[in-house]
């Protein structure tokens, strides 16, 4: 029989890749996106894969419209991608991001719990609830210390879905994914800022780039690799946590030096670093161990940081040269 997935956050990175994967496995995919401009849909379009996908419209501080949604569709499976995600905006609009990632969660499986309790809920969670780490590599053992309000949103998201699993018995896992990116990244987080620089100023459309803290660290993987462990997460017979990482880390500097050598030019001709660009909080270095998920799920990543970055910077090569933004 035909499965069944809601998506909220369709429009974004994971969204379009998780889309294109539950599509592949033969699902009906509904989108669940907030109205916005006509161009909203454009990473779902880059993977072809805009057409088949029904898009239904709400915003995740509106509970009574995914309440809705919920009800009349009785999906099998209800993944929890929408978010105010990024770290900068989140200090400007820390209200608006706990609304969104904190207690658009509850809206969600509130209208799970009562409409539709046979539907198995994912909520994406972050390894920016780890924050000030409290141990050299993350785990689900690892206590918690975020460093924004974006990650003390998402620390609210993952405890209402493990209060809502252990007090209503709902199949609702969280899945704490380390940075994973791809060519449909959003602009504005540092990886794809660099990708694109370095393409465009390869192409002479730049002459230099402008970053923070080039000693921050992360465990950078693959978007497309990660959306396939948030569905091995639910096809489990109980719900559960997982960290979803590669157990690598670099740094911002490595990361420039890799994508500018993959342009052939040196970053340090490039690369400048502004005062404006840093955090009131920083979280210097995040490496998760994936070990559960790789035992339980077997699950693990398959993309190494150089395949990364070249794919990346592959795309934006073609974008910049083309003219487009996207
Ligand atoms: P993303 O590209 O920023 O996508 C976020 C999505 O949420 C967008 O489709 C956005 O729509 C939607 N959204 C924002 N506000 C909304 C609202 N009020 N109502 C309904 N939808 C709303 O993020 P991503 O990289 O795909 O990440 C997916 C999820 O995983 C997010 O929850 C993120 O916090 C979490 N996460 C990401 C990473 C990572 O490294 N990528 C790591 C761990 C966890 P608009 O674009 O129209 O606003
Ligand atoms: O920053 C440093 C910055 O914005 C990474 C989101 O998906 O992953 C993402 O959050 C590092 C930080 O991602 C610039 O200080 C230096 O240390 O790419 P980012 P993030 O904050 O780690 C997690 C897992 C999420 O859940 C989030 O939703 O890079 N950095 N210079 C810079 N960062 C940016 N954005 N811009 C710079 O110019």
């Amino acid at each position: 029989m035909t499965k069944k997935a809601l998506i909220t956050g369709i429009s974004g990175q994971d969204g379009a890749y998780l889309a294109r994967l539950l599509l592949e496995k033969g699902y009906r995919v509904i989108g669940i996106a907030p109205r916005r401009g006509s161009d909203a849909f454009w990473r779902l379009r880059e993977l072809g894969v805009a057409e088949d996908i029904a898009i239904e419209y709400a915003d995740m501080g509106d509970s009574g419209s995914l309440l809705r949604i919920v009800q009349r569709e009785q999906a099998d499976e209800f993944f929890n991608l929408a978010a105010q995600s990024f770290f900068g905006t989140s200090w400007d609009q820390p209200v608006h991001t706990a609304m969104v990632g904190g207690v658009g969660v509850t809206h969600c499986l509130e209208a799970i719990r009562h409409v539709s309790p046979h539907t198995r809920f994912y909520q994406a969670s972050t390894s920016e609830m780890f924050g000030k780490v409290q141990q050299e590599r993350q785990n689900e053992h690892t206590p918690f210390y975020p460093r924004s309000p974006y990650g003390v949103a998402k620390l609210y998201g993952h405890w209402i879905t493990v209060n809502y699993r252990e007090s209503f018995g709902l199949h609702a896992s969280s899945g704490i994914l380390f940075n994973h990116e791809s060519p449909l990244r959003g602009e504005e987080f540092v990886t794809r800022k660099i990708t694109l620089a370095a393409s465009r100023i390869k192409l002479g459309l730049q002459k230099s780039l402008v970053l923070g803290n080039l000693d921050a660290r992360r465990d950078w993987g693959f978007a497309g690799d990660y959306v396939d462990a948030m569905w091995r997460m639910l096809q489990q017979p109980t719900a559960d946590d997982y960290v979803v990482a590669t157990g690598n880390t670099a740094s911002v500097r490595d990361f420039c030096r890799l994508a500018f050598e993959a342009v052939d030019l040196n970053y340090l001709d490039y690369v400048k670093t502004s005062d404006a660009f840093l955090r009131p909080a920083e979280v210097d270095v995040l490496i998760g161990d994936a070990t559960k998920a790789q035992q339980r799920l077997g699950w693990a990543s398959s993309t190494s940081l150089a395949e990364l970055v070249s794919m990346m910077v592959a795309a934006d090569l073609h974008r910049a040269a083309r003219g487009t933004p996207q």
